[in-house]
């Protein structure tokens, strides 16, 4: 299997058990997540060969992460130790009646204040035959918005394919600070996922065209602009309750737009890391060389099967999601 490199922020969860509310939970749940890692952790329990770059605390917390890292399969062997902390993000699960709620505690974490410079990109980038990122990593810190794109540089001019997950968080930064930032990378992705409100802000495709339901002419416009893409996805999500959303994919490839099953979720257990579980089985598709059909489907599937599962990311192996999408009666029919 190639290597694939996936790098960013890996981030402690520590959650409420559903039905306690953060403001007065005695006890956690520990789990990990961070965009970048989650699809790490899911591409490893696909069985590809997956290594996680970032920089973690020299200290027991740090140390816990990267054990949860390598538990998963992940090679660790570009995870910088040192700085100052791990990012935290807290989790109030919410139910039927009520959100979950995130609090961010990541200010001065080891990653948003590492210096670029700590990687030997000949290192970083040995044998990698796909690298991973989103736009959060981007939105870390003032500094990494520049080692976002002088990553994503290094990468193109490796010859290394690029995959980029917009993931565009309003609490993160602000518009005008993303497009300075993503609008430039554009032209080095060869796999994006952007919904139709990223291919508004970030492909300048017009508020008439992008509009949810007519994806395909959106993505033939975006593709016409910048034909380095290879393929373009996102999903369609209906919320109808805080536990039950519908889910489709979309994927265009090779001039081609296909859906998957539109599936109804009740009862969603966690739906944090549902679109990096759809990106995983996006990749996952794209390098076994799936077809275009097979690969969206096997992504929503992905998707699907998270929103089943606690924690951010879903170790469930290939064999696993493709015999759960196989079995019938999971479709809404429309
Ligand atoms: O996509 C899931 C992520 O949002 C979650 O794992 C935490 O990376 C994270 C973030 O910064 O929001």
């Amino acid at each position: 299997m190639p290597k694939i490199l996936t790098l960013g922020e890996i981030l402690l969860r520590l959650s409420t058990s559903p039905g306690d509310l953060l403001s007065c939970s005695h006890s956690f749940n520990v789990n990990y997540g961070g965009a970048e890692a989650n699809v790490a952790t899911t591409l490893a329990s696909f069985g590809h060969d997956v290594a996680f770059a970032s920089k973690v605390p020299d200290s027991p917390l740090g140390a816990a992460a990267v054990r949860s890292l390598r538990a998963s399969g992940i090679d660790t062997s570009r995870l910088l130790m040192g700085g100052n902390r791990l990012g935290i993000y807290f989790l109030e699960q919410g139910g039927t009646l009520r959100n979950s709620k995130v609090i961010y505690d990541r200010e001065s974490s080891s990653f948003s204040q590492m210096d670029i410079g700590e990687w030997d990109f000949d290192r970083l980038f040995a044998d990698v035959a796909l690298f991973h990122l989103t736009g959060i990593t981007f939105a870390v810190s003032e500094s990494w918005k520049y080692y976002g794109q002088i990553l994503v540089k290094a990468a193109f001019d490796r010859g290394i394919p690029v995959s980029y997950d917009i993931n565009y968080r309003p609490a993160m930064w602000t518009m005008e600070e993303a497009r300075a930032a993503i609008i430039p990378i554009l032209p080095m992705l060869t796999y994006c996922c952007a919904n139709y409100l990223d291919a508004r802000n970030f492909f300048g495709i017009d508020a008439s065209v992008a509009v949810p339901g007519n994806m395909e002419a959106c993505y033939r416009e975006i593709s016409r602009k910048y034909p380095n893409l290879r393929a373009l996805y996102a999903t369609d999500r209906n919320v109808i309750s805080p536990t039950c959303h519908e889910l489709q994919g979309m994927l265009w490839t090779g001039g081609v737009f296909i859906q998957s099953k539109r599936y109804r979720m009740e009862q969603i257990v966690d739906r944090i890391g549902g679109g990096d579980a759809y990106a995983a089985g996006m990749l996952h598709g794209f390098l076994t060389g799936m077809d275009p059909e097979e690969t969206v489907q096997f992504a929503a599937a992905t998707s699907v099967l998270k929103h089943s599962v606690n924690g951010d990311a879903l170790p469930l192996s290939a064999d696993e999601v493709r015999s759960w999408e196989g079995a019938s009666g999971r479709e809404v029919v429309r």
